[in-house]
């Protein structure tokens, strides 16, 4: 049966990327998983966006979109299961810094919540640089406000987007 999803639950925004290993499909499966996470549902998500690599050249151009997640785990425990994810889809983190990966899922919001662990900082740091980031979580959501810093389509003007392409 089914885990019944408790009446209360916070909305996460989870940036999705990938650049290795047909990332469509990759992006496809990571969709799907995350709607399976306990106590979490996948509400909609955005498009795939094509992306110039941020960080060592000679990388391949990366695929990136956001989802919304309805979720009842607290932070710590979603990145956990976030984490999971990544390792089931051949993740190795070896690798440069910003360097390919097969899959990266990062909690982008947590709904008004501003965390700074060792472990966890939300928003993420690089949000606000980022166009591959904002474009799609602005898809989902135009009037967003990233708690702390202001509105999410102020940060993506400043950006600008250059090297990134809506599929
Ligand atoms: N961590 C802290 N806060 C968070 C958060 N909000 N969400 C910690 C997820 N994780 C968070 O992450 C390293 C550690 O960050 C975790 O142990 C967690 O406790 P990781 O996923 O193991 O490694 P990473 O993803 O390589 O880390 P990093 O440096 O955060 O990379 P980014 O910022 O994710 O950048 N270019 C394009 N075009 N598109 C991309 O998607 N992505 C990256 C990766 C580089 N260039 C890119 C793209
Ligand atoms: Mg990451």
């Amino acid at each position: 049966m089914r885990h019944e999803k408790p009446p209360y639950a916070t909305e996460c925004y989870i940036g999705l990327g990938s650049n290795l290993d047909n990332p469509a499909a990759r992006l496809d499966a990571a969709l799907v998983a995350l709607d399976t996470i306990p106590d979490t549902n996948l509400v909609r998500h955005s498009s795939y966006y094509r992306s110039k690599p941020l960080g060592p050249s000679g990388q391949p151009d990366y695929l990136n979109a956001a989802a919304l997640l309805a979720c009842s785990l607290p932070a710590p425990q979603l990145l956990r299961q976030l984490q999971d994810i990544e390792n089931h889809q051949g993740r190795v983190r070896n690798g440069p810094r910003w360097g390919p990966r097969t899959l990266d899922l990062d909690i982008l919001l947590y709904g008004n919540e501003i965390i700074d662990e060792p472990e966890l900082v939300v928003p993420h740091p690089q949000i606000k640089y980022r166009n591959f980031v904002l474009m799609p979580l602005l898809e989902l959501a135009p009037g967003l406000d990233l708690p702390g810093l202001g509105r999410a389509a102020e940060w993506l003007a400043r950006v600008g987007t250059a090297g990134i392409t809506k599929l």
